[in-house]
């Protein structure tokens, strides 16, 4: 987004301030390329001319509800215009048929009451503010209409607001598409439910948000004939497993260890749980609490809500017991053994964790030490049992953690689709995505890696929405345009997931090869990425590498990708738990064929997700701005009075002012004039200086009278 090069002494400006981001004041002396600007907030800045952008001194103070009626597209316009509307709680604006939404950090319960969700529905678009309630009118209308089936993408960096917005989403199509006055568990109710259930199991504090989605979700849902939901399915994406036995402080493991640990006390009783502090997986970190939340009441509910989702009383119970385990298994301790290599329990508490451990999870405890300890190798000639030292051991123990933990998650999700049921007949559906937004921390690693990758994918998906909707746009008023650029974000995917040769296919091929190190790996790419836009190779670092995303730079940490990468179950830990005489933890570990033991699950990731600056980005490449031929004469028939009386149709008249003022590149539409980037600050200025004109005519005239 280049500036216009209109900028004139007397020109309203936006200039970069290192706090503010930007501010705006008056242009009062231009030299060359540089501008000299007074700033509103008393300073002189002096900068070059293509880091002013023109402030639009017509725009409403409260803003504009669509982004496309500003007069100016770019950064400081859209950010003005967002601050403008969220000062006065105005959290929603659309960009076309867009909906931006920026997170108020509050409850604002009218704006989702049950008031708003009538007054919604079936509105026409626009017709109301903007609200996140409205796209799914539209969607819901679609699929009714015309049959069509539709998703929402909610994306946004960590924190935004996604999974908030998503609940908002599902709520107002459990409106539309639910059974009113039906008693008892209807679809609605589950699909809703589904959402506390799988937010205890896979959302954590993390530095960002307090409640960190931790894996990707897609619910689909399944409407009949007359527009009412008739089943649901969700579908999860990557877990993220490392947190179940490792977190920094100040983060949280997953919620459900704490609100467990918050428990009646004869559930903490039963299962052996105290202070969360005494627990090896937890006191990693000194968070424990929450702000504004309370773990016991976050129990009541979670069992609440699996009741309603068809969990029974049986199966919660085990998966409480399953949870409980974890926590015990992460305490129990090694020392070295008298053999060399080799470990051994490391003291009577530990002990009583492996007791324990064995107890909740019905199984062996003697098998349990032997295969957190041991390792069984099968070679064609023999079998041999070699012994793991103490730093094995705990990679072991932690292996079978996190294993035990991803079965338990994918379980919840598969009980939750087959209770809710899938409508077969159901022929159109509405999904809704919602997904870990991107990360940047101090320290990034494999699940960094993953989680912006998901989120290249999802900009990628809506850079070519956003394009079509605009290539769309054009040809209903029937426009020409040819090639209209945009900024792609292809390269960078090539970069993480082109077969053979990207990230993962490296990283694929090095989990493979047994003498592959982190170290090696990290040559590897340097290697073959060394003149890769896209890729950094960072000074002084022989195991990380930064990508260039498109939300910015991230360096990624290599040391742990390998382990991370290789999703495998230890035969040992599966052979123990299938034994185990809890149906309920045995049917977690159904006995395996061999394949299955060293595939990648990650490899599959990218063919599994063919999923605001950007989409405006794309917009000023093209056409950014339209008025209607009444909107532009009304603006500037002032630059043409001539014009005006000259009794043309609207559209004449329209071309007669752009073709005198020698504008070259813009389109008349059907009903539409579209300007290129920058034509409508050059209008403007034009417009200022014969008002100006008028303005100093009109002073003279009066003091001569006088
Ligand atoms: V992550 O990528 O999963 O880490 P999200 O999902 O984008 O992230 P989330 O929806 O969890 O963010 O929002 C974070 C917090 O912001 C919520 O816990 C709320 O406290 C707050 N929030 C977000 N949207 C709203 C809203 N519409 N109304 C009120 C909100 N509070
Ligand atoms: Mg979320």
């Amino acid at each position: 987004m280049a500036a216009p090069v209109n900028i004139i002494v007397g020109s309203h400006v936006w200039v970069e301030h290192p706090e503010l981001a930007w501010v705006d004041g008056e242009v009062f002396k231009i030299s060359a390329e540089e501008v000299h600007v007074h700033t509103t907030n008393g300073q002189t800045v002096i900068t070059n001319i293509s880091k002013v952008f023109p402030k639009d001194t017509e725009a409403p103070p409260g803003g504009v509800d669509d982004m496309t009626k500003l007069s100016y597209l770019h950064e400081p316009g859209v950010l003005h215009n967002l601050a403008a509307r969220y000062e006065l709680n105005e959290i929603y604006t659309y960009t076309g048929n867009i909906l931006i939404a920026i997170n108020p950090f509050q409850r604002l319960p009218h704006l989702y009451d049950t008031h708003m969700m009538e007054q919604y529905k079936g509105a026409q678009f626009g017709e109301l503010s903007p609200h996140v309630f409205a796209i799914a009118d539209v969607a819901y209308r679609a699929m009714i209409n015309e049959g069509k089936s539709n998703s929402i993408l909610v994306s946004g960096e960590s924190g935004a607001g996604k999974t908030e917005t998503t609940k908002m989403l599902m709520r107002y199509l459990a409106y539309l598409g639910g059974r009113s006055g039906v008693e008892g568990r209807t679809v609605e109710q589950q699909v809703l439910e589904s959402n506390p259930v799988l937010e205890a199991f896979g959302n954590a504090k993390t530095v960002r948000n307090n409640n960190s989605s931790r894996f990707g979700k897609f619910v689909e849902l399944q409407f009949d004939k007359n527009g009412r939901i008739s089943g649901a399915a969700v579908r999860t994406y990557l877990l993220e497993r490392s947190r179940v036995c490792q977190i920094s402080d100040p983060e949280r493991n997953y919620h459900c260890f704490y609100l467990l640990c918050a428990a009646p006390p004869e559930v903490r009783e039963k299962f052996k749980l105290g202070d969360p502090k005494s627990f090896h997986y937890l006191n990693q970190s000194n968070c424990y609490a929450l702000d504004g939340v309370d773990d016991t009441e976050e129990y009541l509910a979670t069992r609440r809500a699996m009741d309603i989702v068809g969990i029974s009383e049986e199966e919660q119970d085990a998966i409480f017991r399953v949870v409980a385990a974890i926590l015990h298994l992460g305490n129990i301790e090694f020392a070295k053994g008298e053999e060399a290599d080799s470990s051994v329990i490391k003291d009577e508490k530990s002990r009583f964790h492996l007791n324990t451990t064995a107890e909740l999870l019905k199984c062996d405890a003697k098998s349990l030490e032997d295969a957190l300890i041991n390792r069984v190798m099968v070679t064609p000639e023999e079998v041999i049992t070699r012994t793991l030292d103490p730093v094995a051991a705990v990679g072991s123990r932690d292996a079978l953690a996190k294993t035990v933990y991803s079965r338990l998650f994918d379980w919840l999700v598969d009980k939750i689709n087959s209770s809710i049921g899938q409508d077969p007949n159901s022929r159109t559906i509405i999904g809704v995505l919602d997904i870990y937004g991107f990360e940047s921390f101090k320290l990034n690693s494999f699940e960094q890696f993953c989680i912006n990758f998901t989120n290249e994918k999802l900009q990628q998906h809506f850079n070519q929405h956003v394009f079509k909707m605009e290539q769309e746009e054009y040809t209903k008023e029937e426009i020409n345009w040819s090639y209209i650029e945009f900024v792609d974000n292809q390269d960078v995917l090539d970069l993480i997931e082109k077969k053979p040769g990207g990230i993962i296919a490296l990283l694929d091929e090095a989990c493979m090869f047994p003498k592959s190190t982190h170290e090696t790996f990290a040559q590897k790419l340097y290697q073959t990425f060394k003149s890769n836009k896209r890729f950094i190779k960072p000074k002084l670092s022989r195991t990380s590498f930064t990508i260039s995303h498109y939300a910015g730079e991230v360096t990624y940490l290599a040391d742990l990708f390998l382990d991370k990468n290789k999703d495998y179950v230890v035969a040992e830990h599966q052979v123990l738990l299938t034994a185990s005489k809890c149906p309920f933890v045995s049917g977690l570990f159904p006995p395996l064929p061999e394949e299955s033991s060293k595939s990648s699950k990650f490899s599959s990731i990218g063919s599994r997700f063919k999923g605001v600056l950007e989409a405006i980005r794309i917009s000023c490449a093209g056409y950014p701005t339209r008025r209607t031929f009444y909107e532009f004469l009304h603006r500037f028939g002032v630059l043409a009075p001539d014009v005006l009386d000259g009794n043309y149709d609207d559209k004449v008249a329209c071309e007669k002012i752009l073709d005198k003022m020698g504008l070259k590149g813009y389109q008349i539409g059907k009903t539409k004039v579209f300007l290129r980037a920058g034509q409508m600050a050059e209008l403007d200025a034009r417009r200022a200086e014969v008002l100006g004109n008028a303005a100093r005519i009109i002073q003279r005239q009066i003091r001569t009278y006088i």
